[in-house]
């Protein structure tokens, strides 16, 4: 058998909860600013940092919002994300994290299956987040700030709470963001403490992190990559962080040249403003070394432009939810171009033969498995899906298609699971055939993902409908209505039945080519 083991040396384990981790790394700094909010200027000393995190702990003990239920939090990026956060994990909670764009049907269906007590919303959010909450009352809200008739976070500070609550570090979910995984709906994804903390260790130690390096920080916190890279990395291992609640390219490109940014943490589509926009010229990038960008793949052509038009390396690191997220990430001090990296420290691989479930050697292409210590849980309350995902022996089964080459480095070259990537952004299929059939007039529906060169995929529909039926506008007018706006129909096909396997599993491959044939007409 092929185990393609890392080249780095293993780190020893870390017997850290997450916010222990974190603490660790602002308690040598205490005077100095780490997290800046990038609108209005506010800045917290890592001091300020530890501080609030430990009062509101005490407080969200003292009320009995932990650790009973899971606390939800749904904002865009601020300091406060960063405290709320840290101080339920400081309390032995768990904090499942939702997307502020959620419509009031998408928030109730995380709430729902998560079994969340309570809602931590930002003020932009909270008439979404009201809707929400009609049909689930025994949920409390509370808003970041202050509004009227809503509990403000500034009430559930307390006491402080001096030392981490107790929690099993390997079997505790600190966090549950949700992730479609390789099929069907989204779901909770059990993150421990081990997990989080040993993967801030290992992806700083892959991608070179040096103490003082300032991140524009528009990535959401809410999912894995903000979290783990941005967030807990930046505050854990000297950096700091300047939050940005939404992709706002004059900010970022004003952020990284005030604070003589050293890298770049992007997603593909910023790739394509950096190398096209007229913008970028404005300002002063000459601290830059590299861009670094995840999350969905990149072309060699957008990978090569934004190098040479900012003087520096382009580099790719992989990642996914189940892993908390980090896996693989290209050094700067041996790059290779197009590849998605190298496997960090404790971290294995196997690529595996879809067809024959044998290993294979380097430089075939097969399905990516990931063995190490940020390797999740499983999903909650879904032992189908984990025992689909994580082996009896903990191989993670990625769905992407993937080839090591001789020298370890990590190609992503496709993928098998079900999965649309629209920005950098999990779109399930499973989620809008759900939703689409959920209509009285739709009788079937299918999704995947068409390229796209600035989202990368957009999602388009296959459905069969019932007479009268109603007109793709009216169609993607419904969605709109449920679903969030990444999660729209950029196109409506109708046809008189969906290809299935005698399994009834949705024959995507063909529904994909007949949207070629369609496209090429
Ligand atoms: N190339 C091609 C890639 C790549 C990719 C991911 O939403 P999730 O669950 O998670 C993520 C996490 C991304 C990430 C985290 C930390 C990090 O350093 C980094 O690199 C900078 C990226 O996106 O989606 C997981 C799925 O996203 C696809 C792939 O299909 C994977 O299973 N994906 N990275 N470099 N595809």
């Amino acid at each position: 058998m092929t185990h393609y083991e890392t080249a780095a040396s293993d780190l020893p384990l870390s017997t850290l909860s997450v916010t222990e981790r974190v603490f660790e790394g602002l308690a040598p700094r205490l005077e100095d600013v780490v997290i800046i909010d990038g609108i209005d200027g506010r800045k917290f000393t890592a001091g300020d940092v530890i501080d609030h995190v430990k009062r509101l702990a005490g407080g969200l003990r003292a009320a009995g919002h932990v650790p009973q239920k899971p606390i939800a939090l749904m904002a865009p990026n601020s300091p406060e994300y960063c405290i709320i956060f840290h101080a339920v994990a400081w309390a032995g909670g768990t904090i499942t994290t939702l997307n502020p764009t959620y419509t009031a049907h998408e928030i109730r269906h995380q709430l729902r299956d998560s079994g969340a007590g309570l809602l931590i919303t930002d003020p932009a959010t909270l008439a979404v987040a009201k809707e929400a909450l009609e049909e689930l009352p025994e949920v409390q809200l509370c808003v970041i700030g202050s509004a009227d008739d809503c509990l403000s976070l500034s009430a559930l500070y307390g006491p402080a709470q001096e030392q981490q609550c107790p929690v099993d570090l390997d079997r505790h979910s600190v966090v549950l963001p949700y992730s479609s995984g390789t099929t069907g709906l989204p779901k909770g994804v059990c993150l421990s403490h081990r997990n989080l903390s040993m993967n801030i260790d290992q992806t700083a130690q892959g991608a070179e992190f040096r103490a003082g390096e300032t991140a524009a920080a528009f990535l959401p916190f809410f999912h894995i990559y903000g979290m783990t890279v941005m967030m807990n990395m930046h505050l854990a291992c000297g950096g700091v962080l300047v939050t940005m609640p939404r992709f706002d390219l004059e900010l970022f490109l004003r952020i990284c040249q005030d604070h003589r940014a050293r890298r770049m943490w992007i997603v593909p589509p910023v790739a394509l403003a950096l190398a096209k926009h007229p913008l970028v010229d404005a300002y002063d990038l000459s601290a830059l070394e590299q861009v670094f960008s995840g999350a969905a793949p990149m072309g060699s052509a957008l990978s090569d432009a934004v190098a040479s038009r900012l003087n520096c390396a382009m580099l790719q690191g992989y990642g996914m939810t189940e892993l908390a997220p980090v896996s693989h990430i290209t050094p700067l001090s041996t790059p290779r171009s197009g590849a998605s990296g190298l496997a960090l420290p404790n971290t294995r691989c196997r690529i595996v033969s879809p067809e024959t479930g044998e290993d294979l050697p380097p430089g075939e292409e097969g399905e990516l498995w990931i063995k190490g210590p940020q390797v999740m849980i499983g999903y909650l309350n879904n032992e189908t899906a984990t025992r689909d995902t994580l082996t009896s022996d903990g191989w993670l089964k990625t769905g992407d298609v993937a080839i090591i080459d001789a020298d370890g480095y990590m190609f992503i070259v496709d993928r098998l699971k079900e999965l649309i990537k629209y920005k950098g952004f999990q779109v399930a299929p499973a989620e809008l055939e759900a939703c689409l059939v959920a209509h009285p007039q739709i009788q079937d529906a299918a999704v995947i993902g068409l390229p796209d060169e600035e989202a990368g995929e957009v999602p388009v529909a296959f459905v069969v409908c019932a007479d009268p039926a109603p007109s793709p506008e009216e169609i993607q007018s419904y969605v709109g209505t449920q679903l969030s706006h990444y999660k729209q129909l950029h196109r409506v096909t109708f046809v008189e039945a969906i290809p299935k396997s005698p399994s009834g599993k949705i024959l995507r491959r063909l529904l994909r080519n007949s949207l070629y044939s369609i496209s090429s007409l």
